[in-house]
């Protein structure tokens, strides 16, 4: 597999901190076996966890006010995948990637797919974007995209839609993720129920465009762009679609797209249980989707939410299975690295979700235990689980400590050479 991080330099770093791993993981070991636990099953399953890097995340986001680039930011597709790769080479658990059509701009995606493969990595969700009006684009997504009043811009949206579940099956990609920026900004602007229904009628056409072996992924979000009232503003109406549109089409869940305090967690077993639960956008906020790194500001609701893929996983629940992906945007951190912590930092939560005992957490529950239920969650996320995730990432030859061999690589400062700032870019993902 061709890598972009030197192996010499790879092996050197984790050779100056392999003997202190092997000291904490072996303490680590023994802890966890006093309670029936065995080391070894854990840190394998935390090594076969992956989550899904957004080509747009490997670029500064920037806000409505501004974006402050960065030097060396990849200027095209080509290059977002190099940084993907750079990411996973160091993680261990991003092996794929997410593309946005059209700011991934590809003429070759035989060429796109190549490299890729190469670099190991899988295409999985392809997204598409009907939130903003491309040059020269005929017919305005000003007053919405799928559900417009005119047609011709719901049939604009529609084909885009088509055309993209075309760039993805060229790409091996398996689902496409539907997020449209409709909805009003005033009171009585909007009639609540033509417009859904407008909504509806158009995924239809998306979702008959389908591949037999795809899903149709549809994310929610209460506000923004729009003020007052959005198309698909919570789960509610996004249950509602999924389950209108037939199996193939299933809920998405951004972190960020509730309202502050919301209990997502309970939201997640809810689509779990009806199988409508397709994936999710990581992501951390205070206020509201400020896509900030993952679990940078509440750790505990991640494990939360993991508390419930876990369970469903050990209670083989059907139709269980959504795609993990990340949807940040960094503006004061290098991206890559941002992206390779907020991973890990994924991968932590479902790692310290397996170590709670299952069946003593429903003994507590049948018996309205409420301390000690809470206490069972409380102590496995309370439990350091690093060594755990290192010794994943050196026995599948990533790195002991990531962040120390990005730097000391001196990626970006290469990048910054290699890549020469356009003056007229945009921005990668100011959304
Ligand atoms: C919308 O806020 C969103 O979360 C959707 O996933 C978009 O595709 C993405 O952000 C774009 O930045
Ligand atoms: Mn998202
Ligand atoms: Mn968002």
């Amino acid at each position: 597999m061709k890598k972009r991080i030197d192996s010499a330099l790879l092996e050197a770093e984790n050779a100056k901190r392999e003997s202190d791993l092997n000291s904490d993981y072996a303490a680590l070991g023994e802890k966890l076996a006093r309670a029936d636990i065995d080391i070894e099953t854990i840190t394998a399953k935390a090594g076969e966890f992956q989550v899904a890097v957004p080509s747009w995340g490997t670029g500064t986001g920037g806000t409505r006010f501004a974006r402050f680039p960065g030097e060396g930011e990849p200027r095209n597709i080509f290059e977002k995948l190099e940084d993907c790769a750079v990411i996973n080479e160091l993680s261990g658990c991003t092996d794929s990637v997410s593309p946005h059509f059209p700011w991934d701009k590809v003429d070759d995606f035989s060429e796109l797919k190549q490299q890729a493969d190469e670099y190991g990595l899988k295409w999985v969700s392809v997204n598409s974007n009907t939130f903003q009006d491309q040059p020269g684009q005929e017919h305005s997504y000003k007053y919405g995209s799928l559900s417009n009043t005119q047609k011709a811009s719901r049939d604009l949206a529609i084909q885009h839609n088509l055309d993209v579940i075309e760039y993805g099956q060229k790409l091996g990609a398996k689902s496409l993720t539907v997020w449209v920026g409709d909805g009003s900004n005033h009171p009585g602007q909007q009639h609540f129920q033509r417009a859904f229904e407008r909504y509806l009628a158009s995924m239809e056409e998306i979702y008959k465009g389908l591949p037999d072996d795809w899903e149709m992924h549809i994310e929610h979000k209460m506000f923004e762009p729009a003020f007052y009232s959005t198309i698909i503003q919570d789960w509610g109406s996004n249950l509602l679609a999924a389950m209108h549109l037939g199996p193939k089409c299933k809920s998405l869940v951004d972190l960020g797209h509730h309202a502050p305090n919301t209990n997502i967690e309970m939201i997640v077993s809810r689509l779990i249980q009806f199988k409508k639960l397709g994936g999710f956008h990581f992501n951390d906020s205070k206020y509201g989707d400020d896509d900030l790194d993952s679990g940078s500001l509440h750790p505990y609701q991640q494990f939360l939410i993991f508390n419930e893929l876990v369970d469903a996983e050990y209670r083989n629940q059907e139709g269980f299975g959504p795609a993990y992906m990340l949807d940040q945007s960094h503006n004061v951190t290098d991206p890559a690295e941002s992206l390779i912590n907020s991973a890990i930092e994924v991968q932590r939560s479902y790692v310290k979700a397996l170590l709670v005992n299952r069946e003593a957490l429903y003994g507590f529950q049948e018996g309205n235990d409420a301390l000690m239920a809470s206490l069972e969650l409380k102590n496995a996320f309370n439990l350091d689980v690093s060594p755990i995730l290192a010794m994943a990432r050196l026995r599948k030859g990533s790195a002991i400590d990531p962040l120390a061999v990005y730097r000391q690589a001196g990626y970006r400062k290469a990048m910054a050479e290699a890549r020469p700032r356009d003056p007229n870019a945009t921005g990668s993902g100011i959304v």
